[in-house]
């Protein structure tokens, strides 16, 4: 179906992303209070040359665009998150050059991280508008990248999954922080500002309820399952969404879910940081780690930083009870 676009990956160049791994104690050193991100938004004027022309750069006035001025408060507030909140400065921790590229190809109804840098479509029109306008879409991208420079998932089966997983968790972060949100009061859906009316459904996912975003007679039923008992199995290929990537987040997305609504108040604090220190401590989890193996590491990371909260271990374990994992 032309209009997957939105739901299912871009395709992408076919070798690997370079092995940028780096290594990261989370908030061990603080990003110094004066230091800001570096951005860089560029408009490819509806042609597929990356990364186009450079409409605005950090610190540059509003443009007018605004897909422009989108982007670049969105990576913004996502560069916020990670500096502020867990002490990283950029992706690499060493305050990377965060490029964006909008306005990419004709009726481009997605976006992407290409290893390097952000794209933005404009969406078709009729069933996805621009997809800048979800701020926790672009918290999404730009998180490929941080996993790009810490765990370094492998985009395939259950590595790929929890990749688009953690970008998802991350997107929900960025957007409840910028809105003074506690978890129970979030919505938890992504993507759910670039449908259309003509839509049924509320987002591209939600994780709270995966599998109920949508179900619309052209763009069909959202196939997230919520637990491991619904897994799905589908052949590790770039036709079959390198295995469900985007199918089988839906598992972790619950388990994250549950963890952050069973702590309460804001979820970017104990459960984000959670996440963060499982992503971006050295060793903790191989590039090919499956369900149980994060799971795992979820709980050694709580043990770390939460050694005396033990309600944080313990909702941690109900979580991922939740999801069909058991720690
Ligand atoms: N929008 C998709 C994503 O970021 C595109 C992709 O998979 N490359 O997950
Ligand atoms: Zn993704």
């Amino acid at each position: 179906a032309p209009l997957q676009g939105g739901i299912l990956p871009a395709t992408m160049p076919g070798q690997a992303p370079p092995d940028t791994r780096r290594e990261g104690m989370g908030s061990a050193t603080a990003v110094p209070e004066e230091a800001t991100p570096r951005r860089r938004v560029h408009d490819a004027e509806g042609g597929t040359a990356l990364p186009g022309r450079l409409v605005r750069a950090e610190g540059d006035p509003e443009t007018g665009d605004p897909a422009v001025g989108e982007a670049y408060d969105g990576l913004g507030s996502t560069w916020e998150l990670l500096a502020r909140v867990y002490g990283r400065d950029s992706l690499d921790d060493r305050g990377l050059l965060l490029p964006a590229t909008v306005h990419y190809g004709q009726s481009y109804a997605n976006a992407f991280w290409d290893g390097r840098q952000m794209v933005f479509g404009d969406g078709d029109g009729l069933y996805f508008t621009g997809f800048t306008r979800s701020l926790d879409v672009i918290a999404h991208e730009l998180c490929h990248g941080l996993v790009q420079y810490t765990a370094g998932l492998t985009y395939v089966g259950q590595s790929g999954a929890l990749n688009e997983s953690v970008c998802d968790v991350f997107g929900a972060l960025v957007s409840q922080r910028v809105r003074g949100q506690d978890a129970q009061e979030a919505d938890w859906l992504i993507g759910a500002d670039l449908l259309t009316d003509r839509v049924q459904g509320r987002a591209l996912r939600s994780m709270a309820d995966p599998g109920t975003a949508y179900d619309d007679p052209v763009l069909g039923r959202d196939p997230q399952p919520a637990h491991l008992d619904d897994f799905v199995d589908l052949p590790h290929d770039a036709d079959n969404d390198n295995g469900g990537v985007h199918i089988n987040s839906g598992i972790p997305n619950k388990a994250f879910h549950l963890f952050a609504t069973g702590l309460g108040g804001r979820a970017w604090e104990r459960a984000g940081q959670v996440w963060y220190d499982t992503l971006a401590t050295r060793g903790r989890i191989p590039r090919d780690v499956g369900f149980a193996g994060f799971a795992a590491a979820t709980l050694e990371s709580a043990q770390e930083r939460y050694a005396d909260e033990p309600e944080v271990l313990d909702t941690l374990r109900e979580a991922w009870a939740g999801a069909g994992l058991e720690v």
